[in-house]
């Protein structure tokens, strides 16, 4: 069995320190890569070494799969975490890292390959009774054979692209008359994004949910799954909100679901944090997607939900422990929400708001965790995802964890840039997320600008200040001799401590 004694942690921001906090933890020596316009990032700071691999554009820097594996052998890293985005479902680095004899902390080459694929992916689970959307099985060469199938499973029918994800190289048909046109768009769009033109069919799902289920197998055929996550509300399958557990699962189709996902990660030999995909109905019929074969940015509310941190654990299946955690002893416990907060104005469609955070002050107390990458001070480069923090609450109840949020939204203070907090809020606060019944239509479907509550303003602030400081003053004891003695007599304990 490897052991793991050094890491380079192939990523940056947020998921880069998540990583690197466990394996500190773990004992393990840290190796942190950046590029030009992250010198003075928090994730370099943090580690124990850190190289630079290149200029700003991630292209040139966070994607140079050479350059990365060279800083591996130059110091002596063990192994390389590759976080989420960037080289993390690359099966081609994957197959490089092995090849030079280092660890990665993730899944098989194989297993990335396949799940890369929606086609092959449907292929490697036909065998094993996992519902699917009613849809072509293989990639459409013939298009008369693809209207026909159309007409048989009912319009409206969406095209998807095999190597699509995140809704990219997805086409609504309403009727055969739009057949052809959105299928040429689909084939060209495909080409263009992915190099790959295949697409196949499958029955539209309308206002569908969308609930995740994660799974951790070891190398020895030993594979769990620690619940769902629910992550409808999207904008443009952008996630802007998630929660575990989700708040319309019957405990019989959460274990349905589980094992389901447990099937899909055995059906393609899976190893490490994977995610299993599926959209469900407003009849809690659930139908498998695809599988991201990497951490996902949410993974936060499913280690509050169950008390397991899955950086440590994917530590473990790469250096080839057997799991230890067995289906059984897990068990759900509370409630966590998360939300992205972005440097995005939601006031003006989302428009990316890059600079510098003049006012960065993070919510504090009991069930709030905060991952994020950023101190006061700080620019938000232009060159990388605008997403500045992870909010994350916790509580007993749904209701609980939500009021968190609330309150954790109204501490957060960021100036120097819009954020997505607002919205943030919006979404806690509305009646259809309260009440569980929403869907992926959330967004579009109640959100306009008019419905942010604006946040008060400096001057506001600082007239609340004035008034409370005023208010305080006037409610102090008046002071006389009898109860000084309580205000300066100091225990020696204290007075020793202050010196
Ligand atoms: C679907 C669907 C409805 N029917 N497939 C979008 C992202 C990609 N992972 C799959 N997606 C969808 N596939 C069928 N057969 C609706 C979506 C979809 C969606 C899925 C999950 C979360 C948000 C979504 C937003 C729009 C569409």
């Amino acid at each position: 069995m490897a052991k793991i004694n050094k890491l380079l942690i192939a990523n940056r921001g947020e998921i880069a320190l998540r990583i690197m906090r466990t394996a500190r933890e773990m004992g393990i020596q840290t190796v942190a890569i950046y590029s030009e316009a992250d010198r003075s990032a928090l994730h370099v700071r943090y580690a124990d070494e850190a190289v630079c691999v290149g200029p700003p554009p991630s292209t040139e820097s966070y994607l140079r799969a050479d350059v990365i594996i060279d800083v591996c052998k130059r110091l002596n890293v063990d192994a390389i975490h590759p976080g989420y985005g960037f080289l993390s479902e690359n099966a081609n680095f994957a197959r490089a890292v092995r090849q030079a004899g280092i660890l990665f902390v993730g899944p098989s080459p194989e297993s990335i390959e396949v799940m890369g694929s929606k086609l092959a992916a449907k292929a490697a689970v036909a065998n094993y009774n996992i519902p699917m959307v009613p849809g072509t099985p293989s990639a459409i060469t013939d298009r008369s054979e693809a209207k026909a199938i159309s007409a048989e499973i009912g319009y409206p029918i969406l095209i998807k692209a095999s190597a699509g994800g995140g809704g990219k190289g997805m086409r609504v048909v309403e009727n055969e008359a739009e057949f052809d046109e959105q299928m040429d768009r689909a084939v060209s769009e495909a080409q263009s994004a992915f190099g790959d033109g295949s697409v196949f069919i499958e029955k539209y799902v309308t206002s569908p949910r969308h609930v995740e289920i994660q799974v951790l197998g070891d190398q020895h055929g030993n594979i769990i799954h620690l619940f769902e996550r629910e992550c409808s509300v999207q904008r443009r399958h952008q996630k802007v909100v998630e929660e575990a557990p989700s708040a319309i699962l019957t405990p019989e189709i959460r274990d349905a679901m589980g094992r389901a996902a447990v099937d899909v990660a055995r059906a393609c030999g899976y190893y490490g944090a994977g995610t299993v995909e599926f959209i469900v109905n407003d009849k809690l019929d659930f139908y498998f997607l695809e599988m991201n074969t990497r951490l996902q940015v949410e993974h936060p509310v499913t280690e509050q939900i169950t008390g397991v941190d899955l950086v440590k654990q994917m530590i473990y299946i790469a250096e080839g422990k057997p799991l230890s955690i067995k289906q059984d002893d897990l068990q759900i416990k509370g409630h966590a929400v998360e939300v992205r907060v972005y440097a995005e104005d939601p006031a003006n469609n989302f428009l990316p708001d890059v600079g510098t955070l003049d006012t960065y002050i993070r919510p504090q107390g009991n069930g709030v965790r905060v991952d994020d990458g950023f101190e006061q001070g700080m620019a938000i480069p232009i060159y990388y995802d605008p997403m500045i923090a992870k909010l994350i609450t916790y509580g007993d109840s749904r209701e609980e964890a939500i009021q968190k949020m609330i309150r954790a939204i109204d501490e957060y203070q960021i100036s120097g840039v819009q954020t997505t907090l607002p919205f943030c809020r919006f979404v806690m606060e509305h009646n259809a997320f309260r009440s569980g019944q929403f869907d992926t239509g959330f967004v579009s479907k109640y959100f306009t600008p008019d419905k942010l509550t604006p946040e008060p303003d400096a001057t506001e602030a600082e007239l609340a200040a004035v008034l409370a400081a005023y208010l305080m003053e006037n409610q102090k004891p008046k002071t006389n001799g009898t109860t000084s003695q309580v205000t300066t007599k100091v225990s020696k304990w204290k007075a020793n401590r202050m010196g």
